[in-house]
């Protein structure tokens, strides 16, 4: 049976690229994405997606993920505007969830209503809560659904889309225009669902790819296909209050409205795995530290999994330090196992201003206890743009990397990065910027989304410290990333030519940066002799923005040689 790539649904889920088109731009995007799986565009869709999805589809209301970012970076010659325009649906969902994609997400929604005038377009995510005021002005924007778990509203809206009843003021965490095109700010609420409700192992979206041979626009990263990751989802919001975070205790309750976190079962985490296993031997990253609910649900969720004899690699984070018996359990349950930290800087004084606090000791013990008990693999992650650190400082943290490497040897990966794009907004630190000593250039959405249209990424950064301006951030961020390579290629974590392959980009990525500079400062030179000079800088995604500071295949662990386990999938889509 051929399906029809615009096959109806009543909800369409549209992910756009960080910026439309990213394809004509002439811009230096810069390191921004080199420690996480996407591209600078940030391709990856919200998990939210699926919940979403599911959730929905359980009520009868049919619903489709189509991944833009990824179409359009996948096939150079994806008409997206021409794509949107064949589509059908009864409503549009749009996230701007992360800050990055106020570009895109809103060049998105103007070519949905330029081709489906009368179809509705609804926003939703982290971002489009923090602005929804904002937001709901821009005339191709009809609703904002606010908070970080929209499903119980978004089945409510559909359902009064479909309807046709107008009722829009009985929807909770509505943001609207009356037909007077009032904003309308309906009253949060609790939603009633719980997360032990969602299946949170993507059953469903194998279902719906393999059903509607729909894997293209479900694909949630460009290399997926190849290095098929999936994640699990421990919980909504968190317990720990990192100041630059906008998914923190406090950030949360600040704009999400969530009084504190919710968190999934662990019988139902080990379970996920479990069902996950089933379809893949691919890598399993579990997102939320399990002791950050209490050693108990730690245990509990190594007891349930050892059940399930898992065989893939997994991932765990440490928010703080963990008690030595955390990894003994972890030890008995799970055959392949590895770790992410994130310190942000060897230096406490610093990683306290941060939100973090625990000392150099407390988490080299826990490294050791790890990698005594056989994890594979440890990423620890820095970060550059921190409160009270100086370049001097992001220097001495490469020689604690160093450090680091020599004593616990090769299972031990460091990674740094610029805090960059954007501070998160709602974060501790963006709102009490003065206090953090943090100057944030950009307020209103619109000017986060002109931002994005800057040349370099020096200029899309939201903010500069007391103690590092934009430029000093790009010098140590470069800096950084020749020394770490060197301090890599010198251990062997990367070989001397990967190495070599490096510092010739971060030379060139400063050359362009350089030349940029030039002209964005020249008062004589006009907009269009600007833009004209640009593009002339032969500026390139790919040889320029993607692993400038590190390779991709280093945030890897390691994978089956078949991922898939193909007679599962079948299994799952024919009889469940
Ligand atoms: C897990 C996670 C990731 C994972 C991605 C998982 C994923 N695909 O969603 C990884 C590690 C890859 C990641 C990367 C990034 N992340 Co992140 N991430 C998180 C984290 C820790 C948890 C999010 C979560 O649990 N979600 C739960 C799932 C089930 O829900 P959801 O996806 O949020 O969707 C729900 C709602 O948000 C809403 N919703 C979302 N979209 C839509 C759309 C519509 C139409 C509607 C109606 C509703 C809706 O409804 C959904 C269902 O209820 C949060 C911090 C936190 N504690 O919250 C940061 C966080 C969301 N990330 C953040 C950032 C900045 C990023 C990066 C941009 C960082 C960077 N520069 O590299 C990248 C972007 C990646 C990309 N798009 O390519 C910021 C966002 C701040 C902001 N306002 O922009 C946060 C708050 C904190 C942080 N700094 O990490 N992230
Ligand atoms: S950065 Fe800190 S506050 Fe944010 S999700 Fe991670 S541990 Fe929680």
């Amino acid at each position: 049976m051929l399906v029809s790539p615009f096959r109806k649904a009543d909800l369409i889920l549209l992910h756009a690229p960080s910026i439309y088109d990213f394809r004509k731009i002439h811009k230096l995007l810069g390191p921004i994405s080199d420690v996480i799986p996407s591209t600078p565009i940030f391709e990856m869709y919200p998990v939210g997606f699926s919940t979403i999805a599911e959730y929905l589809q359980q009520h009868k209301i049919s619903t489709r993920i189509i991944n833009i970012a990824y179409r359009m970076l996948e096939n150079p010659t994806f008409d997206a505007e021409k794509f949107i325009s064949k589509l059908k649906t009864r409503a549009f969902g749009i996230d701007l969830h992360w800050l990055p994609h106020a570009h895109g997400s809103l060049e998105i929604a103007k070519i949905c209503k330029k081709y489906h005038p009368d179809i509705p377009v609804i926003f939703g995510g982290y971002s489009a809560t923090y602005f929804h005021q904002d937001l709901i002005t821009y005339p191709s924007v009809d609703f904002v659904i606010r908070g970080d778990s929209t499903e119980e509203w978004i089945l409510h809206l559909m359902q009064t889309i479909i309807s046709q009843t107008g009722n829009y003021q009985d929807i909770p965490s509505l943001t609207w225009k009356n037909e007077q095109n009032e904003i309308m700010v309906n009253a949060s609420q609790k939603p009633k669902v719980d997360l032990n409700t969602f299946s949170n192992n993507y059953v469903h979206l194998f279902k719906k790819a393999v059903k509607y041979f729909d894997f293209k626009n479900l694909t949630a990263i460009r290399d997926w296909w190849e290095y098929p990751i999936s994640v699990i989802m421990t919980c909504r919001g968190c317990t720990q209050n990192c100041a630059i975070c906008g998914g923190s205790e406090r950030g949360v309750a600040c704009y999400l409205g969530r009084e504190k976190p919710a968190f999934r079962a662990p019988e139902l985490v080990a379970k996920d795995i479990g069902q996950i296993n089933r379809f893949t031997r691919a890598p399993i990253f579990v997102v939320g530290d399990l002791h950050q609910f209490g050693y108990d649900y730690a245990q509990t969720f190594f007891r349930e999994l050892k059940k399930y004899q898992v065989k893939n690699e997994l991932v765990f984070e440490l928010f703080i330090p963990a008690k030595e018996v955390f990894f003994d359990w972890l030890a008995e349950a799970a055959a392949n196992f590895n770790f992410e930290i994130s310190p942000e800087s060897h230096d406490v004084q610093v990683r306290r201003k941060s939100g973090k606090n625990y000392s150099n000791e407390a988490m080299e013990r826990n490294i050791q206890w790890a990698l005594d008990r056989g994890s594979k693999k440890i990423d620890i992650f820095f970060m550059i743009g921190l409160p009270s650190q100086t370049y001097q400082s992001v220097m001495e943290t490469i020689e604690y990397c160093d450090y680091l490497i020599d004593k616990f040897g090769k299972r031990l990966v460091p990674f740094i990065s610029p805090l960059a794009p954007f501070l998160d907004p709602g974060s501790i630190a963006f709102e009490n910027a003065e206090q953090y000593g943090y100057k944030i250039h950009f307020k209103k959405l619109e000017d986060y989304r002109q931002a994005l249209l800057e040349p370099s990424w020096k200029h899309v950064l939201s903010y500069e410290t007391e103690w590092m301006d934009r430029e000093t951030i790009v010098q140590a961020s470069y800096e950084a990333g020749k020394r770490l390579t060197q301090i890599k290629a010198k251990y062997g974590l990367i070989s001397k030519s990967e190495s070599q392959k490096i510092l010739v980009n971060i030379d060139d990525a400063l050359q362009k940066h350089a030349k940029i500079e030039k002209i964005y400062a020249d008062p004589a030179i006009d907009a269009d002799k600007k833009n004209a000079l640009l593009s002339t800088l032969d500026l390139n995604m790919e040889q320029d923005s993607i692993s400038t500071i590190c390779y991709k295949h280093e945030l890897r662990w390691p994978k089956a040689r078949r991922a898939f386990k193909f007679a599962g999938i079948i299994k799952a889509v024919l009889f469940e």
